[in-house]
């Protein structure tokens, strides 16, 4: 693996430069300080002054800088990442959790871990799945009721409004078991997850059309569509790619699955998407890898997938017209597969939705420019990007420039006519995103490395002297897959910060066993040309994360608190059967027992609960505080129940006291001086026979 190049020019006299450079930063974070305390809030910045070194100064800098082997480059990617205490950072990027089937908020450019959202797994922590979240969780098991207790998720999407992040919600996809995860941003908490009907796994998902009318789910493994089964041997007859266009409801904050619907595609493994924009706004881009439709056997001497998936020189980019796909929907030309809407291959051929286009071996990323006209593929096995142009695409579709059909009949585009660019870049080029002086940033596998290029075409007056070019390429550790710029993929693009998601660290930290974090590094791209250098590796050690997004912070309007006492945050509203302040109590009805309880610094109302066994109980609690980051938990030992009660936050579980015996329940959140004693007894009387907690027959 290539070592990182950096200049190590002398601290003494490159600090000079460095405290010059830290003077001028410091009046720019003292507007923000100000800034923030302008908008009331709650903030310990201290007052910055603009920075005057004494020489005394100097000379303790120097020595500690020389102490902790700090050159100037370190020194400056220190001053630039570095976050005093109480002072926020101004980007927030949404990190797929990979394996942890979890979302990351990270805050840029600290490289901060701000929190997790749990999605797919159950996370104590955040009480989701341990006595709320479950119906969630559930929502998303097998159509036959199969319990999917993890995701690999891979692809975050945020809402936009006009090809522009807003803020509102953050979709993300499981590509293991085709699952979609809606987000609310106001409280970050996951509101819904639908299990795609088609298909056990997916992988081109999540990617909003530019007002979210729908979020994009591409598939990937062919399978027959609808969990049916049909051997190997019959895979070009029986089985199916798909994507999949859920129709989201902003007011609802949901997704509305009546009005969804599927493309049938043909099973090429399908792999991202991503909708266009500006020029290409309508259409729909998806790139595959197995043309070949290899279906491996390396047990019976066949050639593995790896081999049989790559043995052409092309595959298959995915045009789709969405606009025509909803009015085919509309019109009633769609199957039913499990109560779901599906085009069918044929419609979407005569109708004119589906149009392929040749790309260069085995690609992987498409990404659409800022104004929508490019469309970026990365070969992983072509050391080039091939740039489609939005409207040549259309002109090819108008004037039907076919070069042929594939074997299911699919129109397929003329390279040239659709070709807009070839910029070679290196080995094993991935991903591409974009920032707000004319470059692409292109993440090359193989070489460890990210690629900065110059984009032409409509973009030729940032730099007229060498369009579709390689600019320079920065050296990351190790095996970059995704990288993300700040606001990197929507119609304009901040630039300044890239993220290369490394997926090795090899020998970046302390070693962790055999199992090591995947590095986050953190990149400089603020200047112009062949400065890009790296400025902070960040593990992460929870999961290995794919794709990513940056958004503007102030863009996120999130709660401190809940809007209001009682607040349920599943329906976004007050509860009406949220318990209220001198309202608590315990109601018996036959076997149904149903307890109100408040909770509020240091102490849970009731603390005595005393049921029979068998008794069904329906436990509700409203906590009362209105102060930000009161919250309190509550668990209750032994019966697997933990809820995170943010303030005003109402919840209810429901379980059957089947276990007798005394069950302590407290409060798992440090709330308070008096925390320890924030607790209660419940006590579940046995009744006749049957077992105790331990298992004993009575
Ligand atoms: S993947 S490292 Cu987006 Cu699932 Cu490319
Ligand atoms: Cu409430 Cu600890």
């Amino acid at each position: 693996m290539p070592p990182t190049i950096r200049s190590r020019r002398p601290v003494r006299s490159a600090l000079v430069l460095f405290f010059a450079a830290a003077a001028a930063g410091a009046v720019v974070a003292s507007a923000h300080a100000q800034g923030a305390q302008r908008e009331g809030r709650r903030s310990r910045t201290r007052e910055v002054k603009p920075t005057e070194l004494t020489p005394a100064q100097v000379t303790e800098l120097t020595r500690i800088a020389n102490e902790r082997k700090l050159n100037f480059d370190d020194l400056m990617a220190a001053s630039k990442t570095f976050m005093p205490s109480g002072r926020h950072d101004e980007y927030v990027c949404f990190a797929s959790g990979g394996q942890s089937g979890q979302v990351f908020a990270i805050g840029v450019p600290s490289m901060r871990l701000l929190r997790s959202i749990a999605v797919f797994t159950p996370e104590s922590w955040q009480g989701y799945g341990f006595g709320v979240g479950n119906d969630v969780l559930a929502a998303g098991n097998m159509p036959s009721g199969r319990t999917i207790g993890w995701g690999d998720t891979h692809h975050p999407g945020l809402s936009e409004t006009n090809g522009e992040y807003d803020g509102q919600f953050l979709f993300i996809g499981d590509k293991a078991n085709a699952r979609v995860g809606v987000i609310d941003l106001r409280d970050w908490e996951t509101k819904q997850i639908v299990k795609n009907p088609l298909s056990v796994s997916d992988h081109g998902g999540c990617f909003v059309t530019p007002n979210t009318e729908y979020v994009v789910e591409g598939g990937q493994y062919a399978t027959p569509l609808g969990f049916g089964y049909a051997p190997l041997a019959e895979y070009k007859k029986s089985y199916r790619g798909f994507v999949t266009f859920w129709k989201f409801d902003r007011e609802k904050g949901r997704i509305d699955v009546a009005k969804s619907f599927a493309l049938e595609l043909p099973p090429y493994f399908q792999d991202l998407f991503d909708a266009g924009k500006g020029a290409s706004e309508g259409l729909v881009f998806g790139n595959s890898f197995n043309a070949e439709m290899a279906v491996g056997g390396i047990q019976s001497g066949k050639p593995p997938f790896e081999a049989g998936c790559s043995q052409r020189d092309t595959d298959y980019l995915h045009v789709i017209d969405w606009k025509i796909a909803e009015r085919v929907v509309a019109s009633g030309k769609t199957e039913d597969l499990g109560g779901f809407k599906v085009i069918p291959l044929e419609t979407s051929i005569a109708e004119g939705i589906l149009h392929l286009a040749p790309e260069p071996k085995s690609p992987h990323g498409v990404d659409v420019s800022p104004n929508g006209q490019y469309i970026v593929v990365a070969g992983k096995l072509d050391p080039h990007v091939t740039v489609f142009g939005a409207d040549r695409i259309r002109k090819a579709i108008a004037d039907k420039k076919f070069s042929g059909k594939d074997d299911f009949g699919v129109p397929i585009l003329d390279f040239d006519a659709v070709k807009e660019a070839q910029v070679e870049l290196g080995l094993g080029p991935l991903h591409t995103q974009f920032d707000d002086q004319g470059y692409a940033y292109t993440s090359l596998f193989l070489d460890s490395a990210v690629a900065r290029w110059t984009l032409g075409g409509e973009y030729e007056s940032k730099h007229p002297e060498q369009p579709w070019k390689l600019v320079t390429k920065t050296p990351v550790q190790y095996n970059i897959g995704h990288l993300v710029t700040a606001e990197g993929d929507s119609s304009s693009p901040d630039g300044r910060y890239l993220i290369s998601m490394s997926k090795w660290s090899i020998d970046r930290f302390v070693p962790t066993g055999p199992l090591l974090p995947q590095n986050f590094q953190l990149v400089d791209i603020s200047q112009q040309g062949t400065a890009m250098p790296v400025i902070f590796d960040m593990p992460i050690g929870v999961g290995e994360p794919h794709y990513a997004q940056i958004i503007k912070a102030d863009k996120l309007k999130s709660w401190q608190v809940y809007p209001e006492l009682g607040w349920n945050p599943h329906t976004q509203s007050v509860d009406p059967n949220a318990p209220k302040a001198g309202k608590e109590g315990i109601v018996r009805d036959g076997r149904n027992v149903t307890i109100n309880m408040t909770a509020v610094r240091s102490h849970y109302t009731p603390e005595h609960v005393e049921v029979n066994e068998g008794d069904h109980i329906t436990w509700r609690i409203t906590a009362l505080e209105q102060t930000p980051d009161a919250t309190h938990g509550f668990t209750i030992g032994g019966y697997n129940i933990n809820l995170s009660l943010e303030p005003g936050e109402f919840a209810e579980i429901k379980f059957t006291a089947d276990m007798p015996g005394v069950f302590p329940f407290y409060c798992t959140e440090f709330c308070s001086a008096l925390h320890l004693e924030m607790l209660g007894y419940f006590l579940v009387k046995p009744s006749g026979a049957g077992k105790d907690a331990v298992g004993m027959a009575r």
